[in-house]
């Protein structure tokens, strides 16, 4: 039966990962303020970014997926894996074109979702077994940030998939640190499928990240519940405001809330209050964008070589698969 199909192992940290307390008082006491993004996620925020991932002008979700449903076969004909291991799986909506491409070449992989929220990587790993007869789940859960080295031991060839993009939250530095952990459990014969979204016109980044019907400056503002309840706060949303812009020399967006008053708020939990200034901001999110020179060079500094890269006809969004 199903159900057998599907199991669930706690990967413990080995890398010290800060939490929401230490993160706060790090990052919102003393300016520049900034939390790290990971925060947005709880449930009404995953919904809201499911729901930024249907506006007209958030392109990324889309188009990755076109991508992936165009070069699937491809991937799995290559690499032929007998695992594959998702980084931040959520729902694994787009991974299912991989198996519906292992499906067609008649491979069999088990597949490894390793993400934090345990009852999404239940629900979604339900559906899963239901839907692929063949397909062994098995569920990691986990903070990817405290790096991979809990893994479980296994034999046979890889495929690791970290998509949507993600890799554009990290810094220079975690993106090089997340790399090298990747490539410190990859064996030769091991494929990374990494989703990347890159530099273009700033009217269309702008767009995406400031539509019109207001979803993600709710996605944003949702932080302020979030550390309302997580950190005893008392944030008032109305006294703050989402701006996105896209910082051309960084080549990134940066995702800030600001304040719209002079403003006291109280850190139950941090036992502060954050004394904030009109028009101060927080740094909430920055969200890179890649040339394909510097996608290479991050991934050969990681001692990984790209060996295809697929991309769409106006160069939107780049999957690239590398190996060691
Ligand atoms: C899920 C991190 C790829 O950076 O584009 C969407 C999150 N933030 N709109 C991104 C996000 C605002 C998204 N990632």
């Amino acid at each position: 039966n199903a159900e057998s199909r599907l199991t669930s192992h706690k990967v413990p940290a080995r890398l010290p990962v800060q939490d929401i307390l230490e993160d706060a008082s790090a990052g919102l006491i003393d300016a520049p303020r900034f939390m790290p993004p990971k925060y947005f996620y709880d449930e009404r925020g995953s919904q809201l970014f499911d729901a930024i991932c249907e506006t007209r002008e958030y392109y990324p979700t889309r188009t990755e997926e076109a991508l992936l449903q165009v070069c699937a076969r491809d991937i799995i004909e290559q690499l032929r894996p007998d695992h594959i291991v998702e980084f931040g799986s959520g729902t694994a909506r787009k991974t299912r074109h991989l198996f519906d491409a292992c499906d067609r070449a008649g491979e069999t992989t088990s597949y490894w979702p390793f993400d934090v929220c345990e009852e999404m990587l239940r629900d979604s790993g339900q559906q899963l077994v239901e839907e692929y007869e063949w397909l062994q789940v098995n569920a990691l859960v986990g903070d990817y940030h405290g790096g991979l080295a809990g893994l479980p031991p296994r034999e046979g060839r890889c495929l690791y998939l970290f998509l949507g993009g993600t890799i554009g939250n990290f810094t220079g530095e975690e993106a090089a640190a997340f790399l090298d952990e990747v490539r410190a459990i990859m064996r030769p014969g091991d494929g990374l499928l990494l989703g990347a979204d890159r530099v273009k016109d700033a009217g269309v980044l702008h767009a995406a990240y400031n539509d019109e019907s207001g979803v993600t400056a709710r996605f944003n503002l949702n932080l302020l519940q979030v550390l309302n309840r997580e950190l005893d706060a008392e944030f008032c949303d109305t006294n703050f405001e989402h701006r996105a812009l896209f910082n051309a020399e960084a080549s990134q967006i940066e995702m800030y809330l600001v304040s719209r008053c002079r403003q006291s708020v109280h850190i139950g939990a941090l036992d502060r209050t954050l004394e904030l200034e009109d028009g101060e901001r927080i740094l909430t999110e920055i969200s890179r964008k890649f040339t394909p020179a510097r996608l290479e060079s991050l991934l050969n500094d990681a001692g990984l070589a790209i060996q295809r890269h697929f991309e769409p006809d106006n160069g939107w969004f780049s999957l690239v698969l590398a190996g060691p």
